[in-house]
């Protein structure tokens, strides 16, 4: 039986929705229903503002210039690394390196330190789980470097860990692994993956781009070596994301490009690098992006991700019930730990007509591998049709997919 419901307790749903102004428009005639948040989240309209501001008033490049402009957009630029470092509570500064994104993080930690500490004969272990982004730079690196990729098997989502210990070995250098998967929504066991990696000498990269937004991070506590995120997945722009890693692994690695603002000198014979976090930041960066990300983090943690965590959490209840009781539907992934992200599989049918025919309704999902193709050939499947709920998203919402998936079944079936 389909039910709605309005507020939940502790979150205003609708308050919140009032600030999103992507969710007031139409499309195809109907109301948005904006259910494709693992791969991007709308944006508030004072993270909107932030970056109009910024374009209006005080853009200038960064590090460079004495004037007023190069100095405020400096310090709005440095003020935003801040809140990044509070965000996943890094111990300093020094230790956030503003990237393009997750990939671009796990590809810098590939390109440098990999490069300089991976050997023929090493080994690097991955999951089943990975998002195509934290596997192929590892491939291309053991490709070039002699060394073997290794991968912990999962089962019906969750990682076998006995598995991992016996994959753990003098030769382990990395473990790089995803900390929720974006295809199933599982929450991995990190701290665990870290403590027996950091026994086995061995150091771990972990993938936030979709823990990020649910979890609390505290890179500190987790002991993680590296952390990567994207900013669009926490309702901040594109093109902006963040690279932790430890203050003296990242001292000791060599830089990832060459140019403006990574030196501390150059002339024709040698050059010498700048201190961190700028040796790894050469050129000018994305200044306007970068100093939006400061008005996400402070938007999310304003909202307070306990609230929307348990807010989504009631939502992927509620969806998951119902989505159930559609004859031939199929979860894919039961972890016992999840974030908001449903997957599933519709017998006889393909997810990309139950993509269409959804849009059809205004309701937006991603069909397809979700680029984990590796994950889905363990299933078995060629992809699933993926929900992915946001702080913003409602019942009533849910109540329209389900609709949704029995008409585009009565049509397809
Ligand atoms: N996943 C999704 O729809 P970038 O593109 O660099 O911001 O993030 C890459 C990435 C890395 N790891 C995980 C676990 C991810 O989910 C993503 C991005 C989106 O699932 C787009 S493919």
């Amino acid at each position: 039986m389909i039910q709605s419901n309005t507020i939940t307790k502790e979150l205003d749903v609708y308050a919140i929705r009032q600030q999103f102004p992507a969710l007031n428009r139409q499309v195809k005639g109907q109301p948005l229903v904006y259910f494709d948040n693992a791969a991007t989240t709308q944006k508030p309209q004072v993270v909107i503002d932030a970056l109009v501001d910024y374009y209006t008033n005080y853009n200038a490049n960064v590090h460079r210039g004495i004037h007023t402009l190069a100095e405020e957009a400096t310090a709005a630029f440095e003020a935003s690394r801040d809140a990044a470092r509070q965000f996943i509570n890094a111990a300093s500064r020094e230790e956030i390196i503003f990237t393009r994104g997750t990939t671009e993080g796990i590809n810098l930690v590939a390109f440098t330190w990999g490069r300089k500490n991976i050997k023929a004969g090493d080994e690097i272990i991955i999951t089943e789980m990975e998002h195509h982004s934290n596997i192929v730079p590892w491939q291309l690196l053991c490709e070039e470097k002699g060394a073997t990729l290794r991968v912990i098997p999962q089962l019906n989502g969750e990682l076998l860990l006995d598995e991992y210990k016996k994959l753990l070995s003098s030769r382990t250098k990395l473990v790089s692994v995803v900390h929720v998967s974006n295809a199933l929504g599982t929450v991995n066991p990190v701290e665990e993956i870290i403590k027996l990696a950091h026994q086995a000498g061995a150091l771990v990269m972990i993938d936030g781009a979709q823990s990020s937004v649910h979890l609390d991070i505290d890179v500190q506590a987790m002991d993680c070596d590296f952390f990567a995120f994207s900013s669009h997945k926490v309702y901040g722009p594109t093109g902006i994301g963040v690279l932790y890693g430890k203050k003296h692994i990242l001292e000791a690695m060599p830089p990832f490009q060459g140019g403006g603002e990574m030196i501390k000198e150059v002339s024709m014979l040698k050059t010498t690098f700048n201190d961190l976090p700028y040796k790894f930041e050469a050129g000018t960066p994305n200044i306007g992006d970068a100093v939006v990300l400061k008005a996400a983090l402070d938007y999310v943690s304003k909202v307070g991700k306990e609230k929307i965590r348990n807010h989504e959490k009631e939502l992927l209840a509620y969806a998951t019930e119902q989505v159930q009781q559609i004859p031939g539907i199929r979860i894919i992934g039961s972890a016992a730990e999840k974030v908001s992200v449903l997957s599933f599989v519709i017998d006889k049918v393909h997810p990309q007509d139950i993509g269409i025919l959804l849009d059809n309704r205004g309701i937006a999902v991603r069909t397809g591998h979700h680029c984990a193709q590796p994950l889905m050939f363990c299933f078995g499947i060629p992809g699933t049709i993926r929900a992915s709920f946001a702080m913003y998203n409602t019942k009533e919402e849910v109540d329209k997919l389900i609709v949704g998936l029995q008409k585009a079944l009565k049509m397809l079936l």
